[in-house]
């Protein structure tokens, strides 16, 4: 028994050895056994701030967004005024104002945001509503829940002192209005089809914080609510090693809590390249020969490193940083 307990114990320093050697011993000295479990080994000094990055080709948004950060404002200002620009832009038809409607012609809005506490706030089927993105963090600061939905959503915006507004534009109500005569739902989620804007940033004091706003899929069916509202699966941010966002179809990053798992495998040491990677294999692994769809991810660590990578050719990210100022394609599995 005796040397049972003197084996185990022999084993369980050679694995703290070997995770020392692995993970740099030094910079871990005085962390507790759970911290050296929990938290990557980050160099304050290689941190690359302030810093935005948001899914397609949202350069207007993050100009929004460095305003606020070169300002010494805060990440979680930054992501909100970078995500009201695609919101209020009736061009953009997948966000906000002029988004393409479900098979009823409502347009239905969902939004969520998060700081570097910790703190949520989302809203799911909101009507009406220009800025979902600033409701949902009303949502996040006004009261004691996370997520508020239709009718509710919309008459806790209404208190909050928004406006009711019509958001069809003529654009969007012209393209439904055509989608009709076939009523041909396809849901590919690539370029032509989507914008959906998903923005991480990192500011001056090192925090972080995410945004992502959507009209959703276009066509789909009344009551439907993707995976942008949804804290994990459209965005999600941990302080204490990154942040991630998705666009695309919404139910493939639902069912495999996307943003959240590709900020876990960063946590495990994974880059911020190498999180979206997985993350995108393994809704593209699962996907049957039939499927042709688009996913794609951004993801921001505590460094300020980032990575963006998607299943189709197609996808394409937007980053701010000191020096660079541009949109990048995102590398993809087909
Ligand atoms: C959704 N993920 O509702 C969103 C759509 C999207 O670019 O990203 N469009 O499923």
């Amino acid at each position: 028994m005796l040397l049972l307990t003197k084996v185990v114990k022999l084993n369980l320093l050679d694995s703290r050895r070997k995770f020392l050697k692995l993970f740099g011993g030094t910079a871990l000295v005085g962390l507790s056994p759970v911290q050296l479990a929990c938290t990557p080994n980050y160099n304050k000094d290689a941190l690359n701030k302030p810093l935005v990055i948001a899914t397609w080709n949202n350069y207007k948004a993050n100009e929004a967004a460095w305003e606020v950060l070169q300002n010494g404002g805060s990440a979680l200002d930054a992501v909100e005024a970078g995500a009201r620009i695609p919101e209020a832009d009736p061009n953009d038809q997948s966000v906000g104002y002029g988004g393409l409607p479900d098979r009823e012609g409502n347009v239905s809005l969902d939004a969520c945001i998060m700081d570097h506490l910790g703190n949520a706030g989302s809203v799911c089927y909101l009507k009406n509503i220009k800025h979902p993105i600033s409701v949902a963090r009303k949502v996040m600061e006004e009261t004691p829940h996370v997520i508020l939905a239709g009718d509710g959503a919309l008459a806790f915006a209404l208190e909050q002192g928004f406006e009711k507004e019509n958001l069809l534009s003529d654009q969007a109500k012209e393209k439904w209005l055509d989608w009709l005569k076939e009523k041909n739902y396809r849901p590919e989620g690539n370029r032509d089809q989507h914008d959906t804007i998903g923005i991480l940033a990192i500011d001056q004091k090192g925090n972080l914080a995410g945004a992502c706003t959507t009209s959703g899929m276009a066509y789909k069916m009344q009551g439907r609510v993707g995976d942008s509202p949804i804290i994990g699966a459209g965005m999600f941010v941990d302080n204490e090693v990154g942040a991630a966002a998705a666009t695309g179809v919404g139910e493939k990053v639902l069912t495999t809590l996307g943003s959240f798992l590709v900020v876990e495998l960063m946590r495990q040491g994974k880059s911020p390249q190498e999180a979206c990677e997985e993350a995108v294999s393994r809704i593209h692994r699962k996907l049957k020969s039939e499927e042709n769809i688009q996913v794609g991810y951004v993801a921001l660590d505590k460094n300020g490193r980032f990575g963006a990578h998607s299943i189709q050719k197609g996808f394409e990210y937007t980053l701010f940083k000191p020096e660079t100022k541009t949109k990048f394609a995102a590398s993809f599995i087909q």
